[in-house]
């Protein structure tokens, strides 16, 4: 890695405080074991090295680029321990802030030196952020079908392999293929294509359809399963309401995504009409895209994960001010989150005070060999394990027998043929 000539210039960069600290190389690594995976790998003087997450779905090479070109090469000669000092030299540095690129790429960094520093105290992650809150980390899992009668077999496949909440998706009757129902069950992956395929979207049908499934699912398997949907933003506030309003007989653990949060007092119309739960942020890429969703308390969980909004560092920030307002989270967790934003989010998860849940989509098999990892599946919940660090590693050489494959999410139209939101 060539060294900048700007930290060469300046002589005010905080200089490591042990030359074993020093940062010597960070690197990206760009593999497709199943899906799309950008991973950054920071190593010490000491030989010490951490890695993180950048997979943005959809645009991997924007992050990678970011990284390559504008970020990783300050870090050469700086103090790995500095992570704050890290974390504001490339968010306050760029002059540009926010905004998923950017906040994924320093993301990355993120959690490589939270992974050093870890490793350096030889400790697993979860006990330098300030120890376990508690035993293990429920997880929801997520049933999908294209009948209701489909999506209510596999919820039970689900409570069969010991799940105790369970997202449930289900086809609309008149579309050929809905937001979140896949024709693999285990492994749900929705960029398929090189350009974005077209799906057509229909939200009166939508409406009327989704509470005759939750009404099955209760009926089916009782009160005790925490059931969980995602709207994935497809409707207006005002129809949002309408559905938190007709599933409230069935005691959602949450209803998620209902409407895009751009405009944060939109929320406050839904907030109006219903007690069913809310969820949002698994886009939201700073503080600034909630601040006031938690601060008037218009939603019940924050889903602005590690990857996607600048690291351990900032979503602690999140989790803190949530925490003011009894808000908790509910991290994103779906397939094109890396296993290493996985491991370092059930560290966060097993510390946090004001968890809620966290999402657990399965990785490949294949993504599962190129990304080792210490956390495992018991019962419904999952434990980062102990290892010092996050946990995850990569094995580079068999990363480089999976090269990047472009790949985009689809787009959704209207009937009509208006874009609409995917
Ligand atoms: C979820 C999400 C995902 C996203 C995907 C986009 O709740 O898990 O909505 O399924 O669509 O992460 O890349
Ligand atoms: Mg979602």
């Amino acid at each position: 890695m060539k060294v900048s000539p700007l930290i060469e210039q300046q002589h005010d960069i905080p200089k490591a405080s042990a030359r074993g600290r020093e940062i010597v190389d960070a690197r990206v690594i760009i593999c497709s074991p199943g899906r799309n995976f950008v991973t950054v790998k920071i190593t010490t003087h000491d030989g010490i090295y951490g890695i993180g997450d950048a997979t943005l779905n959809g645009r991997e090479l924007a992050v990678a680029a970011y990284l390559n070109d504008h970020l990783l090469p300050n870090l050469i000669g700086r103090d790995a321990g500095r992570i704050e000092d890290i974390w504001q030299f490339a968010y306050r540095g760029a002059y540009w802030r926010r905004g998923s690129v950017k906040m994924s790429a320093i993301a990355a960094i993120d959690v490589a030196l939270w992974d050093i520093k870890a490793k350096m105290a030889n400790m697993p992650l979860y006990d330098l952020l300030g120890g376990a809150s508690r035993d293990k980390v429920l997880v929801y899992g997520h049933a999908n079908g294209n009948t209701i009668e489909e999506t209510v077999e596999e919820v039970g496949r689900y409570i069969d392999m010991g799940y105790s909440a369970i997202r449930a998706q289900t086809g609309v009757p008149g579309l050929k293929a809905s937001y979140g129902v896949s024709k693999d069950k285990l492994f749900y992956e929705p960029a398929d294509a090189e350009l974005p395929s077209e799906t057509v979207w229909n939200t009166h049908d939508y409406l009327t359809h989704i509470p005759k499934l939750f009404e099955k699912l209760r009926q089916d398997y009782g009160d005790g399963v925490r059931l969980l949907h995602d709207g994935h933003h497809r409707m207006t506030p005002r129809e949002a309401a309408q559905l938190g309003k007709s599933l409230e007989p069935y005691n959602l653990f949450w209803l998620e995504d209902v409407t895009p949060a751009e405009d944060q007092d939109a929320f406050r119309l839904i907030r109006q009409h219903t007690t069913t739960p809310l969820a949002v942020g698994e886009i939201f890429s700073s503080i600034w895209d909630c601040k006031d969703l938690i601060e008037n308390q218009l939603i019940d969980y924050i889903r602005a994960t590690i990857v996607h909004a600048g690291g351990i560092t900032h979503v602690r920030r999140i989790a803190d001010l949530a925490a003011l307002y009894q808000i908790r989270t509910g991290f994103h967790g779906a397939t094109d989150l890396s296993p290493v934003t996985m491991g370092a989010a059930l560290h966060f998860d097993l510390w946090v005070p004001n968890f809620g849940i966290q999402e657990y989509m399965r990785h490949t098999p294949e993504t599962d060999a190129v990304f080792p990892h210490a956390y495992t599946f018991d019962q419904g919940y999952l434990h980062p394990g102990d290892t010092p660090g996050h946990g995850v590693d990569i094995d580079e050489a068999l990363a480089e027998k999976f090269p990047y494959k472009p790949m985009q999410l689809p787009v959704t139209r209207l009937t009509d043929g208006t874009m609409w939101n995917w």
